[in-house]
C-alpha cells in the first residue's frame, strides 16, 4: 500500500512538470504538410476526445502552383472518401475540390499551393469518439497518395 502511494505521488509530481509542456502544445491543434511529390507528411493524426475545438494547420512545403499541385485537407467517415472525393472532382478548383453543402464533409481547408499555410477550425461535436474517419486531399488524383486516418479519442 505504501508504495502505491509512492507511485501515485511520484506521478502527481511528474503531472505537475510535465503540465507547462502540455500547455505550450495543444493537443487539439494538429499539423501536416504537403508536398511536390504529391504527399502528406503524415499517415495519421490523433486528437483526444476531451477537445472540444478542433484546428488542423495544412502547410504546402512545395513550390508548384496551387492550379498544378493544390493541396487540400477533408475531413470524413471513412465511408465516404472516394464518394467525397468524386464529389469534389466535379466541383472543381472554383469550390476547392469539395461539393458545396456535401454533408458528409466534416471539415476541410481550401486548396492551396506551394509556400502557403492554411487552417480549419471545427466544433469536435461533429465527431464521435472512437469513430473511423479519414482524411484525403481532394486535388484531382491526389487522394490514393494523400489520405490518412484521424483518431478522436
Ligand atoms: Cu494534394
Amino acid at each position: 500500500m505504501k508504495s502505491m502511494r509512492n507511485t501515485l505521488a511520484a506521478g502527481a509530481l511528474l503531472g505537475a512538470l510535465a503540465l507547462p509542456v502540455l500547455a505550450q502544445a495543444d493537443p487539439c491543434r494538429v499539423e501536416i504538410s504537403g508536398n511536390d511529390m504529391m504527399q502528406y507528411d503524415k499517415q495519421q493524426l490523433s486528437v483526444p476526445a476531451t477537445c472540444k475545438e478542433i484546428t488542423v494547420t495544412l502547410h504546402h512545403v512545395g513550390k508548384q502552383p496551387r492550379e498544378v499541385m493544390g493541396h487540400d485537407w477533408v475531413l470524413v467517415g471513412t465511408a465516404d472518401m472516394a464518394a467525397v472525393d468524386q464529389a469534389g472532382l466535379a466541383a472543381g478548383l472554383a469550390n476547392n475540390y469539395v461539393q458545396p453543402g456535401d454533408k458528409r464533409v466534416l471539415a476541410h481547408t481550401k486548396v492551396i499551393g506551394g509556400g502557403e499555410s492554411t487552417s480549419v477550425t471545427f466544433p469536435a461535436s461533429l465527431l464521435k469518439k472512437g469513430g473511423d474517419y479519414s482524411y484525403l486531399c481532394t486535388f484531382p488524383g491526389h487522394s490514393a497518395l494523400m489520405h490518412g486516418k484521424f483518431s478522436f479519442g
